[in-house]
């Protein structure tokens, strides 16, 4: 670790050997077990963490509701001043915090700083939207009547991330929900708790030199057991959830419970269709990157490739190829492509997907596989593999959270590959590769794709944040980032304002007294 500079990025980002994992601002406290953090790149500890207890999870929502009461005072641009200010300590840290991510989560350096930039840009975006959260004026049907609707701040805002995207996602949520006038409390994954110290950090420094009163951005630290506080907690009027489907029915359910709000991004099964006259260079770029990168751990990760039949073998080649130019080792070295898995769990859940493909019939294409002896030595480097499946396998249904490619052979019309496509139960992102417009309009008809994200000549992976984000089915639904995600954070009020000096009601009634 130390030739890739870490114990500098530490240094830089504020972090101790313990760190308290429990903030509502400047002020930091945690009274929980530790979680130790290892890393998966070396397997080596990183620092310690202290979790959050019910006792200080009073303290920081009785924080988070006393801050948010002025905080919705603030005038929207000013937030957005805030934001700004924020926004200028990630562009002066993003290295450092680039770093921490690329080594507490195993994904590489540059995604690590990629995954900075998205912060950034999401803050950017923010920022702008801050003198824009607009609402519609209508007609009334009455005379001498107004009406229009407004956004007004909403509440606490209960964001819970997982471990691939440890940093973005939170800021896709909270940036946006900071504007709005909302209150965040953070639950980041317990994989990856210092990136959201090291985060958490940076916030708490630049509101309180700001007065931002306190509470406005907290964190909690710890399992699913801190979440459910959140989750069961009707002070909370909106959970933003990251993760698996599993997780997601369960915080659906208890957020319902209660009729709070969800904002739910689960697990996808993204496909690229690769129709006959695809361009094949590309698509091979798009797709490794796509099933690879983050080795395999993001939402939007390429699962399953449909390749028409005319271009089956050509294509097949051309991936099995590719894959044998793929280096795997320490993600900070840049030499590198693919990092570790996250953990050990995660290894053995991609053993068992291997094992479970050919079980069902699956045809192995490229030898997965854990590596091991020098450089290896975390136990969680694997190879990325491919199979021959069938769409309808039990394990092709499922996300499976590694570097496994399921690919598929479609004829005929695209209307056969996008049956496949559509025929999982997951619904986050798409792909088509071809240059064929007909095509191409058809999978982004309304008969199309039925994902939330749905691409042409691009991969499933690497979203800008300037457009909504989310998918659909057991995606969960919810939409965060760009376009008009921010409306989930506000509440919508309609006013109707009568300047006459007589009560018209609505629908023609009369009610005469
Ligand atoms: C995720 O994996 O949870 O589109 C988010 C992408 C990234 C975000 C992925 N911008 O791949």
């Amino acid at each position: 670790a130390e030739e890739f500079g870490i114990k500098q990025a530490l240094k830089d980002l504020g972090l101790n050997e313990v760190n308290n994992g429990t903030s509502t601002g400047e002020n930091w406290f945690s009274n929980g077990e530790i979680i130790e953090s290892y890393s998966p790149v070396d397997g080596e500890l990183i620092g310690k963490v202290k979790s959050t207890t019910k006792e200080d999870y009073e303290k920081v929502i009785t924080a988070a509701e006393k801050g948010f009461k002025e905080w919705r005072t603030w005038p929207a641009p000013q937030r957005g001043e805030i934001v700004r200010q924020f926004n200028d300590e990630l562009r002066r840290l993003k290295e450092p915090l680039g770093k921490l991510v690329s080594y507490e989560m195993g994904k590489s350096y540059q995604e690590g700083l990629g995954e900075v930039q998205e912060m950034i840009d999401i803050c950017d975006f923010a920022v702008g939207l801050s003198r824009q959260l607009h609402g519609l004026t209508m007609h009334s049907e009455r005379p001498g009547h107004r009406m229009y609707e407004q956004y007004h701040p909403l509440g606490v805002v209960g964001i819970i991330s997982a471990f691939n995207f440890p940093v973005a996602v939170w800021s896709w949520n909270t940036a946006l929900a900071w504007v709005c006038g909302d209150a965040c409390i953070w639950k980041g994954s317990e994989k990856t708790p210092l990136t959201s110290v090291a985060c958490q950090n940076i916030a708490a420094r630049v509101f309180s030199e700001n007065k931002v009163p306190e509470g406005i951005s907290a964190l909690i630290t710890g399992d699913y057991k801190v979440g459910e506080m959140m989750t069961k907690d009707e002070r909370v009027p909106l959970i933003s959830a990251t993760g698996s489907i599993r997780m997601g029915k369960i915080v659906a359910q208890a957020v319902a419970a209660r009729l709070g709000k969800s904002l739910l991004e689960l697990g996808g099964n993204n496909a690229i269709i690769v129709t006959p006259d695809a361009n094949i260079k590309n698509t091979v770029i798009g797709a490794v990157f796509g099933a690879v990168g983050t080795c395999g751990q993001r939402c939007t990760s390429t699962r399953r490739l449909i390749i028409h039949e005319d271009v089956y073998d050509e294509v097949k080649d051309a991936i099995v190829n590719a894959y044998k130019q793929i280096r795997i080792g320490n993600p900070l070295d840049e030499n590198n492509h693919v990092g570790p898995l996250i953990d050990k769990d995660a290894v053995k859940n991609y053993q068992a997907a291997l094992d479970k493909v050919v079980e069902e019939g699956g045809k192995i294409l490229v030898e997965g596989g854990v590596l091991e002896g020098e450089g290896y030595e975390s136990g969680c480097y694997v190879k990325p593999a491919i199979a021959e499946a069938k769409n309808s396998f039990e394990i092709v249904q499922h996300e499976t959270f590694a570097p496994v490619l399921y690919i598929m052979k479609y004829s005929g019309d695209v209307s056969n590959a996008l049956e496949l496509q559509n025929g999982v139960r997951q619904g986050l992102s798409s792909a088509i590769m071809t240059n064929n417009l007909r095509e191409a309009e058809r999978f982004l008809s309304a008969e199309g794709s039925d994902c939330g994200i749905a691409n042409v000549n691009i991969g499933t992976s690497g979203a800008e944040i300037g457009g909504a984000f989310g998918g659909e089915k057991e995606t969960g639904g919810g939409r965060e980032s760009g376009s008009d995600a921010w409306k989930v954070y506000m509440r919508r009020q309609t006013n109707t304002i009568n300047y006459t000096t007589e009560l018209p009601l609505a629908q023609g009634i009369k009610f005469d007294l």
